[in-house]
């Protein structure tokens, strides 16, 4: 990557590297939002501190055709580092990252509405020796607060220039880049005074703790009109008995409306996809390409193709829920809960981010210092409901349950599928409790969270957010599982079927052969040979499980087609016992090979991938065995 980029021409300066702008501040200042404004990336932003946990690079052009790199960084409040996320910021700053120097300007990015941290953080910069510039983002709140800052005065007493900015609007955004660039320009040709390449010692940080007190003091007044709603929601949001009433009807509400709302629009793809499989059959001649195209990739990718709508209306919810500032909210009102089940405070972030997926889940832990903090949540997080999940749910919920409502307005499929992801996390409490009794026999620290303030989301940034969520899960659709449906379709073909074979085609292929070898061992927890088959694609991505049984029943049937199809073939060829069982075993089910990699990365050791791989196995097969005991006695076996 670095190669890449230092090796691309920089339009007025040929042969000179491009200047780099790194944005530091502190937590949910916006940082992000002003590399995006900067760079056109689109960077998770939330309205929540520790949602930036790596080293983000970005390119810049400005109006006069210069080049800048740009980077985004986790929050600190200090380059005094203590958790991960920090020592990323500070070793960016500090040029102690390998193949990288001190950035040629540090843009310290501060949060207007709460100035008091950031100025002393802003001095630490400066003693870099970098030049620095200070962006005073989120003015237009400041601004409506009526809080007097008196920028000139600002930029006087910390000795750097001072831009006033809205970056979820770009305001200010260009005269930020300009003044940046402009500090690094000026500073390049006057004489270097770097002072310090190391981190600020305690007794500096008190001296410059001191001089941003009185500048502060001096140049910041009392908001006119502080943001007392935010207060008064509050009393409401966070009371203990009506707070977590409300949070309950969120959630519950957002797992309804996933599945309601959804439905006609998966109606249609289904439709869409249906035709498709028409069309292309018509076109085709009857043999091998016919069937790999018709029964392979779009029966395949078409079943994981109608989870779009569910994904963007979950998205839509939590990143509504993020940007308002309710989930800090939700974090803080369940920390007593997370507390007694031995997570950190902190651990809420981690474990929320885990439903779209485990991996920005495993790599968010760090924003926990502690470590054995860190690893517990590492080991919980995979356990929550991640977005990949959804298909297997939807799929098994609407072939086997049935589309009842109560009271006019609980759905009982959408009822399962919240109490499925209820599973998950308490699976996850479960996990942490018995590590921190089993494993460290230590009590987990107390934590304040922050609460910030609730903000209007802006719209465009929302539905970007969502867009690019359905963007996400389409190329998944057009690569990996598509590649895996081609693989998945020669396993259920070839071998062909001997000439005057009796049974069906598919019993001979592949997929028969694997299907006979495994079907033993997962025999005991009601699994036919057909489900076991779908779950070894599945450990490369969920959802392909759901296009491998597509694939099975469209070749083994003979018929093309989507969903509905699958769905019924599901419902005429499973018990109600396996099928209950084969849910069970997806709360629980070892992650995709992709997690396993990542927790092997962020934790710098493979015991913990196998670890998590072996303890999640034994729960998904203990729990999808009793399940199926239980469903089987029940007389719906
Ligand atoms: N009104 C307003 N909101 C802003 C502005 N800049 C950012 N926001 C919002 O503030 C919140 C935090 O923005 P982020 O860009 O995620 O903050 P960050 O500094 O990257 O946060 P971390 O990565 O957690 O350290 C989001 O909800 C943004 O939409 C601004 O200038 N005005
Ligand atoms: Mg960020």
């Amino acid at each position: 990557m670095i190669a890449e980029q230092t090796t691309l021409p920089n339009s007025d300066e040929a042969g000179t590297e491009p200047i780099r702008i790194a944005l530091v501040g502190n937590p949910n200042c916006g940082k992000t939002a002003m590399f995006n404004a900067l760079t056109g990336a689109r960077q998770k932003v939330a309205n929540y501190a520790g949602v930036t946990v790596e080293r983000k690079e970005g390119r810049l052009t400005t109006a006069g055709g210069h080049t800048a790199i740009v980077l985004d960084l986790p929050g600190t409040y200090s380059l005094r580092a203590r958790s991960p996320d920090e020592v990323v910021t500070r070793d960016a700053v500090l040029g102690r990252l390998t193949g990288e120097t001190t950035p040629d300007v540090i843009v310290c990015v501060a949060d207007a509405t709460n100035l008091r941290l950031v100025l002393r953080l802003a001095l630490e910069l400066k003693a870099v020796g970098r030049p620095v510039v200070l962006a005073l983002n989120m003015i237009d709140i400041a601004e409506r607060q009526g809080r007097d800052i008196d920028v000139e005065g600002l930029a006087g007493d910390l000795g750097v220039p001072v831009v006033t900015t809205v970056a979820t609007r770009r305001r200010g955004v260009e005269a930020l880049a300009a003044a940046a660039i402009k500090a690094a320009n000026d500073h390049a040709t006057a004489p270097s005074n770097i002072t310090g390449w190391a981190e600020p010692s305690a007794a500096e940080l008190r001296r410059l703790h001191l001089t941003a007190e009185r500048i502060f003091k001096k140049r910041v007044r009392e908001a006119r009109r502080p943001d007392t709603l935010t207060g008064r929601i509050d009393d409401v949001l966070l009371h203990p008995v009506a707070g977590i009433a409300i949070l309950l009807i969120v959630l519950f509400a957002m797992f309804q409306a996933v599945f309601v709302v959804a439905k006609p629009f998966m109606d249609l793809i289904t439709a869409a996809v249906t035709a498709t499989s028409a069309g292309a059959a018509m076109i085709l001649p009857d043999g091998l390409l016919k069937s790999l195209v018709c029964d392979g990739v779009i029966a395949g990718v078409g079943s994981v193709l109608v989870f779009l709508p569910q994904i963007m209306i979950l998205f839509l919810f939590i990143i509504l829920l993020e940007d308002v500032g309710y989930m800090a909210r939700a974090a803080f009102l369940l920390d007593r809960v997370m507390g007694v089940a031995g997570l950190h405070g902190r651990a809420f972030i981690p474990l929320l981010s885990s439903f779209a997926c485990a991996i920005p889940g495993v790599m968010s832990a760090r924003v926990i210092d502690n470590r054995r903090d860190r690893l517990t949540t590492i080991m919980a997080a995979p356990l929550m409901t991640c977005s990949a999940r959804i298909a297997v749910y939807t799929l098994i919920i609407s072939a086997f349950i049935p589309d009842k409502r109560y009271f006019g307005v609980i759905n009982l499929q959408g009822l399962v599928f919240f109490s499925l992801y209820a599973a998950g996390m308490i699976g996850a409490l479960v996990v942490a409790w018995v590590m921190r009794r089993l494993i460290w026999r230590s009590a987990s620290e107390p934590f304040l969270m922050e609460l910030p303030a609730y903000k209007r989301p802006e719209l465009v940034v929302v539905m970007r957010s969502v867009a690019q969520r359905g963007q996400i899960f389409l190329t998944r659709a057009g690569t990996t599982i598509l590649f895996m449906m081609v693989l998945i379709w020669f396993v259920c073909t070839l071998p062909v079927a001997p000439p005057g074979a009796t049974e069906p085609a598919i019993n001979y292929s592949f997929a028969g052969m694997i299907g006979r070898a495994v079907g033993p061992f997962l025999a005991p927890i009601g699994f036919s040979w057909q489900m076991s088959v779908a779950l070894i694609p599945g450990l490369a991505a969920r959802e392909v499980a759901i296009g491998a049984l597509g694939a099975i029943y469209a070749v083994s049937g003979g018929e093309s087609g989507g969903h509905p199809l699958l769905a019924a073939n599901l419902a005429h060829h499973w018990s109600t016992a396996s099928a209950l069982s084969f849910l069970a075993w997806y709360v629980f089910a070892p992650q995709c090979a992709s997690t396993l990699a990542v927790v092997k990365r962020e934790t710098g050791s493979w015991i913990w991938p196998v670890i998590m791989f072996s303890y999640m196995f034994a729960l998904a097969y203990a729990s999808a065995f009793v399940v199926y005991r239980i469903a089987v006695s029940a007389g719906l076996g």
